[in-house]
């Protein structure tokens, strides 16, 4: 993936495997959809049906992996996901191995396998693979933050994201005291300042418009603005309380 820092990009979080949840928001016009293995109900069966099931997506479907090992980082890119969100980054050597995770050598250490050859379709060029691929850091920790610029700057390092539940907890604050923070050193600015001066893109999870909405305030280039769950959530609450106060 290129990674100048481009323009505003909304990305929709999928937690519920199976069904076709993924298709529908890969379909609604978001800019591309999250595979959530970490916290959503992802398994690797459900990564791999999910993906291939797919098939040709209109936008880019990334994997929010379970850790940063290499195995599931190969795993979830095997099959076929076009990046991967890898979680509880702390610093640049973690980031480092992310990356190479996600290319093959001579870049990274990726190893040859990728499950979309074996369904009749056609391997990708390794080259062209390492080049297209999107590696996102996530950033949620206080020792991450401490380091963001070093993240940022690692080499292969395509975005970093934040996870602002985790941040929050790890730096003792509220998390909407914590988006709502507009000033020039909260951890929030800081983050947005080094990914643009690493040219790299500054994604974030909000998972609600008003969250959304100030991660983008920030400068906050990619966004997960909505996850299935909670659209469903709320629509249904919402269908559920006009009929019961319909009158007949
Ligand atoms: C966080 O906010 O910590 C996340 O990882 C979002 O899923
Ligand atoms: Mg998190």
């Amino acid at each position: 993936m290129n990674s100048r820092a481009e323009a505003f990009r909304a990305g929709a979080w999928s937690t519920l495997a199976g069904g076709a949840t993924a298709e529908i928001l890969a379909r609604s016009g978001a800019a591309w959809v999250a595979l959530d293995a970490q916290h959503g109900s992802y398994d690797q069966g459900g990564i791999e049906r999910t993906l291939l099931g797919l098939g040709s997506s209109p936008v880019p479907v990334f994997v929010r992996v379970a850790d940063d090992s290499a195995a599931g980082i190969g795993r979830a890119l095997d099959c076929g996901a076009a990046g991967v969100i890898v979680p509880l980054i702390d610093g640049p050597l973690e980031a480092a191995a992310a990356a190479q995770a996600c290319r093959y050598p001579p870049a990274g250490n990726r190893s040859w396998g990728p499950v979309t050859a074996l369904v009749g379709r056609t391997a990708p060029d390794a080259r062209r693979a390492n080049d297209a691929v999107m590696c996102a850091v996530m950033v949620e920790t206080r020792a991450a933050i401490g380091q963001v610029r070093e993240i940022a700057m690692t080499t292969g390092v395509d975005m970093v994201f934040v996870g602002p539940f985790d941040l929050s907890l790890a730096l003792g604050r509220d998390v909407d005291e914590l988006l709502a923070d507009g000033s020039a050193d909260s951890p929030l600015a800081m983050v947005v300042r080094v990914c643009a001066e690493a040219g790299v893109r500054a994604g974030a999870f909000a998972g609600s418009s008003a969250r959304a909405d100030r991660l983008a305030a920030l400068g906050f280039t990619d966004i997960a603005v909505m996850t299935d769950a909670s659209l469903l959530a709320t629509a249904a609450a919402a269908e559920v309380a006009r009929w019961s106060n319909a009158t007949p």
